[in-house]
């Protein structure tokens, strides 16, 4: 031991701290272990890189254990990358019972912070720590907030997707309601008298309805942008789309039952607002349609609405873009105008031109909002995209279509050759709805024949026809726009047959 030891070994006879200090010049020495500050363990937040986290001033590489995590991976996944301190502060589970740091913790040691700040988390407790328990089956992209795809190997095995598997896009924490607190607000043009209404009374105001509706995220296939240029957003693939029952109150029943006069001329929008935060509007033309289908929902698949989906209530506007479907809603608004705010007006949701690369260049005024979406199709494989026999000895080439405004699928074509030549695929589930209210998916799939699959591997395209004759553009980069929208562009997909 040189001097500097020695003087530290006696200040740590004295002071917590600098034994701690001894401690990590030891182990320096020992161990050659490795040093990080709060910033270079954010990028160890995932699987392929390893999963570090820091508590107090150690590091810790958790990778092999997030799936034995008792609170579930996706708990434990939210402080990947990061302090674990504001979780156990809140959950003191971990600290009551000494031996969770000892024998689970210590083992797995990798190395020390070198800016440890004693105050950083002292008091802090995550946002998101009373974020509902997920599906891991689901597709994470992120966890705070949760951005997760349904899952492909499950998405069409039901054509009602189960509500663990639904995707999930939320932009912030999910609100902790307290059923007792809660109650929506309905204001604006012609509310006779602006009033918060509790659940229990709310229900009962109007006759229930159930409504079967497919939600498409306008970001959905952003991915494949990404390959062209950049976008911003999360780089989903194409699960950002699922498809529920709903059952709950029609807005316009809700609203004429609360005084809004149909013919007032002045009545343009109406706005929904989450307890988030994040608002939107339709237009009241959707919103007052007979056959529009906007429905305030309480439950989704025969279940109350989930946390994740906007518990305990949400709105659903069939055959309009994700966002339009707010969530857990706080306030109904009759508006002359738009919405404000950056979900509305703002870039978030506008379809650019693709030669415009800065939204500087853009009069955003002037750009519509997105509100119904683009003929939609997709071919579904399943994990690692590889096609197995079906129990008849059989390949089939399954996936989904979808339009937005209630346009009902008329066509779906697959190519195997690039698209030099078409098939027919047939129409499965959804092909019955109305043509003009198909708000939900369409189901197609596609028997390949003997000489189809001579090569084991196979490059598909899919293209779909929505009751317009709307048809989806060949190239990509034709619809490209900085923010990622609305990718409607042919399907295509590498598969191998098994
Ligand atoms: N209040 C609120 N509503 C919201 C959101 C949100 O973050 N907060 N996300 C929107 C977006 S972008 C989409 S795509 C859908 C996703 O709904 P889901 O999570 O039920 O799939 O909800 C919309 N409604
Ligand atoms: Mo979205």
């Amino acid at each position: 031991m040189n001097r500097k030891y020695i003087f530290q070994y006696f200040a740590c006879l004295t002071s917590i701290s600098s034994c701690s200090y001894l401690y990590h010049i030891n182990n320096l020495k020992k161990k050659n272990i490795n040093k990080y500050t709060y910033n270079d363990l954010k990028k160890y937040n995932n699987k392929d890189i390893g999963i570090l986290v820091s508590y107090k001033d150690q590091v810790y590489n958790i990778s092999d254990f997030i799936e034995n995590h008792p609170g579930g991976q996706d708990k434990i996944m939210l402080a990947a990358g990061k302090a674990i301190d504001p979780y156990w502060n809140k959950f003191k589970q971990h600290t009551n019972d000494k031996s969770i740091y000892e024998t689970i913790l210590k083992p797995m040691k990798v190395g020390i912070l070198t800016d440890y700040d004693v105050n950083k988390y002292k008091d802090a407790i995550d946002p998101y720590i009373n974020d509902p328990i997920r599906d891991t089956d689901l597709k994470f992209h992120s966890y705070t907030p949760c951005n997760a795809e349904s899952p492909s190997n499950y998405i069409m095995d039901n054509w009602l997707t189960p509500n663990e598997l639904w995707y999930i896009r939320n932009h912030n924490p999910v609100p902790k309601i307290n059923e007792k607190n809660y109650c929506l607000s309905i204001e604006g043009i012609g509310i006779k008298n602006n009033k918060c209404i509790k659940l229990d009374e709310f229900k009962k105001t109007c006759k229930k309805h159930n409504i079967i509706s497919t939600i498409q995220c306008g970001g959905n296939r952003r991915g494949e942008y990404n390959k062209i240029e950049k976008t911003s957003g999360t780089s989903w693939k194409g699960g950002a789309i699922s498809n529920a029952d709903w059952g709950g109150i029609l807005l316009k029943d809700f609203l004429i039952k609360y005084g809004i006069d149909i013919n007032d001329k002045n009545i343009n929008h109406v706005e929904f607002e989450g307890i988030d935060g994040v608002k939107a509007s339709i237009p009241i033309e959707k919103a007052l349609n007979q056959f529009g289908d906007v429905l305030l929902a309480y439950e989704m698949n025969g279940e109350i609405l989930p946390r994740d989906h906007g518990y305990p209530i949400r709105i659903i506007v069939p055959g309009h873009v994700g966002i339009r479907n707010i969530k857990w809603l706080k306030t109904i608004r009759v508006r002359e105008d738009e919405a404000e705010g950056a979900w509305q007006r703002g870039l978030s949701y506008k379809r650019l031109p693709p030669f415009i690369k800065n939204a500087k260049d853009a009069d955003l005024t002037k750009i519509a909002a997105i509100q119904e979406l683009p003929i939609q199709s997709l071919i579904i494989i399943g994990n690692d995209n590889i096609l197995e026999k079906n129990d008849d000895n059989k390949y089939i080439i399954k996936g989904i279509a979808y339009s937005g405004g209630g346009r009902g699928i008329v066509r779906v074509e697959l190519s195997l050759d690039n698209g030099k030549t078409w098939k027919l695929a047939e129409l499965g589930e959804g092909y019955d709805q109305k043509i003009n209210k198909a708000w939900a998916w369409t189901f197609w799939n596609y028997t390949l024949n003997d000489k189809e699959i001579k090569n084991k591997k196979l490059k598909l395209i899919c293209r779909a026809n929505d009751s317009s004759y709307n048809v989806q553009p060949k190239d990509i980069e034709d619809i490209w726009n900085i923010r990622g929208l609305s990718n409607n562009s042919w399907y295509k997909l590498e598969i191998k047959i098994k």
